[in-house]
């Protein structure tokens, strides 16, 4: 048994995750942390939302709430949709906490203290009627290159330049269109990556296993262009952690807060506090967690994101932690993920394209979108969300595949030996044949599982379901019985308990449904297999079952074209 840290990025606190994101770092995680609860480890699975900067201000100030209101009401909606996807989160934080208000401010001050915080003077453009400081992204104007008229300024969305917020032809803020702008100086906190960028480099080579597109991203920030550059860690807001040292003032850096980037990651650290808090531990309950001077140092630590979130966790996080000089733990393994594109084109939150973590669980249960999502998780390449594959792969996998076994067998074993395990008869080479198939299959999936490699432990775990399939329609118990009904109790005995084992297999991937078969077979026994003829025999004869409600049913045609014109437009 051994201690696994598991962290999934932060979803964003402005507005409902597309499928896209689900499946690019939360959904793998929680297949991950369900697997190694399984296999007996001591798992710590957290995430939290990532509620600073200001695309939270400014979807506050759209709906009319102050932002800590509507950060708390969104975070409780983000919460309840997690939940309702089944994610196992040990605890879900908040980057607004108290705790990472604390550890963030620390950190800084480690910084500065170890010489790695610099003090920039920043020529910035001023709204004088918004009475702020306008980040690039937030003032538009006309394109010096092209003449698009709504170019912002970090970039033109029409012909890709990037751009320089004084390069802008008319430029005016994009929060009230006011035009009042003028440059003025602030002063900023700078946080030094590039005096940490050998220590960096060294540090990702020595992870010889980690995926090459971690890997690849990671190295070429560190070398490409001028290397890693040094980044401002503060900014002119007043929605996020207040850069002050410890409880004292930080001089010049006076209502100025953090930059969201430099805080959200610390809040992986921050969650795991308020895990101990909300459940009255000590300060040890954490930090043997994450301080390898306090226990941690044995803890193996797997970050979960999407591609774009890279560079923030191989290098600025990095930076961070190192920077401190104090023991911290660092992460051991980065799974990191692909685009899933919807339909011909891309997910995207700011248009409302594609379906959306809500959306999803008013159609279908958390399964059908659970397996679907696992089983074309992109992770070599970007992959694609499509109505016909979806309603294949349910009705095929979930419905005829393992839905179709459940039903045919305790139905089966009902009407012809009652509500119990039947005894009798004897294992022949047919049970031998499928035991050969299945153990091989099952070290697969387990290797397959522990490497993280999604889509073949979905494809073996699909191929245990089947393996169970063909035997049932070769033994053909229905048939033997007329002969055989001892022979016939055999079959129906060893393909309960293949139930059972299905159950314990699918969990991972598949929670609801896993229960609901372990409820029907009256049993609490969710051990992981060892040899599979022990496995395979822990319902004894005469055990109690009952008949499932339909697990899985089948996607009709009139439902997929109907969800495909609903969720052809965008939503609003
Ligand atoms: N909030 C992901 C995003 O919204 C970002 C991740 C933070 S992980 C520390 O794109
Ligand atoms: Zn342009």
């Amino acid at each position: 048994m051994s201690r696994i840290l598991i962290t999934s990025a932060l979803p964003y606190i402005n507005g409902i995750k597309h499928l896209g994101n689900l499946v690019g770092s939360q959904l793998p995680a929680d297949l991950f942390a369900r697997f190694c609860r399984a296999r007996g480890h001591e798992v710590m699975f957290i995430c939290a939302t990532d509620e600073h900067g200001t695309p939270a201000e400014l979807a506050a100030a759209k709906t009319g709430e102050d932002v800590a209101a509507y950060c708390e009401r969104m975070h409780r909606v983000q919460a309840e949709l997690a939940h309702g996807f089944r994610l196992s989160f040990d605890h879900y934080g908040r980057s607004s906490s108290e705790r990472n208000k604390r550890l963030t401010q620390h950190f800084a001050e480690k910084l500065a203290e170890n010489g790695f915080i610099e003090e920039v003077t920043e020529r910035q453009v001023y709204s004088r009627a918004d009475g702020r400081f306008l980040p690039d992204r937030y003032i538009e104007g006309t394109c010096p290159n092209c003449g698009y008229d709504r170019a912002r300024g970090d970039q033109c969305e029409n012909c890709t330049k990037q751009l320089d917020p004084t390069d802008l032809i008319d430029p005016r803020s994009a929060i009230s269109g006011s035009t009042e702008l003028e440059v003025r100086e602030t002063r900023h906190l700078y946080l030094r990556q590039s005096l940490l960028k050998d220590e960096i480099d060294a540090w990702i080579d020595s992870q010889q296993d980690w995926p090459v597109l971690t890997t690849s991203i990671a190295k070429k920030w560190l070398h490409d262009g001028d290397g890693l550059q040094d980044r401002g860690i503060t900014r002119d807001l007043s929605w996020g952690v207040p850069v002050k040292k410890g409880d004292a003032p930080w001089p010049g850096m006076e209502g100025k807060v953090f930059y969201v980037w430099f805080d959200a990651p610390i809040e992986y650290i921050g969650a795991t506090a308020e895990w101990a808090d909300a459940h009255g531990l000590d300060e040890a309950a954490w930090r043997r967690w994450w301080r390898t001077d306090e226990g941690a140092a044995d803890v193996r630590y797997v970050q979960f994101m999407g591609k774009d979130n890279v560079p923030f966790h191989t290098l600025s996080f990095p930076a961070t932690l190192m920077g401190s000089r104090e023991p911290w733990k660092l992460v051991d393994y980065i799974k990191s993920f692909n685009y899933l594109n919807y339909d011909g084109g891309q997910f995207s939150t700011s248009q409302g394209r594609g379906v959306f973590m809500d959306q999803a669980l008013e159609i279908l249960p958390a399964d059908y979108w659970r397996w679907w999502l696992l089983s074309h998780a992109p992770e070599n390449s970007d992959s694609e969300f499509t109505w016909e594959n979806f309603q294949a792969s349910v009705n095929k996998d979930l419905a005829d595949v393992l839905g179709n076994f459940v039903s045919r067998v305790t139905k089966f074993g009902r009407a012809r030996f009652g509500e119990a395990v039947p005894e009798g008869g004897d294992f022949g080479p047919a049970e031998e044949a499928l035991l050969a198939a299945l153990t091989p299959r099952l070290r697969a999936y387990e290797a397959h599982m522990e490497a993280m490699e999604i889509r073949k432990a979905a494809y073996e775990l699909r191929a245990i379901w089947a393996e169970g399939n063909e035997y049932l329609q070769a033994a053909a118990p229905w048939a033997v019985f007329k002969t055989d009904p001892a022979g016939a109790a055999a079959i129906i005995r060893l393909s309960l308990n293949l139930i059972r084992l299905y159950a314990v297999l699918s969990q991972p991937f598949i929670p609801d449904a896993s229960a609901a078969m372990m409820e029907s077979l009256n049993c609490d026994d969710w051990r992981w297999p060892g040899a599979l003829p022990d496995a395979l025999s822990t319902l004894p004869a005469g055990h109690a079952f009952v008949v499932p409600e339909v697990l899985f049913r089948k996607i009709t045609d009139d439902e997929r074209e109907a969800w495909q014109a609903r969720f052809a437009g965008l939503r609003s």
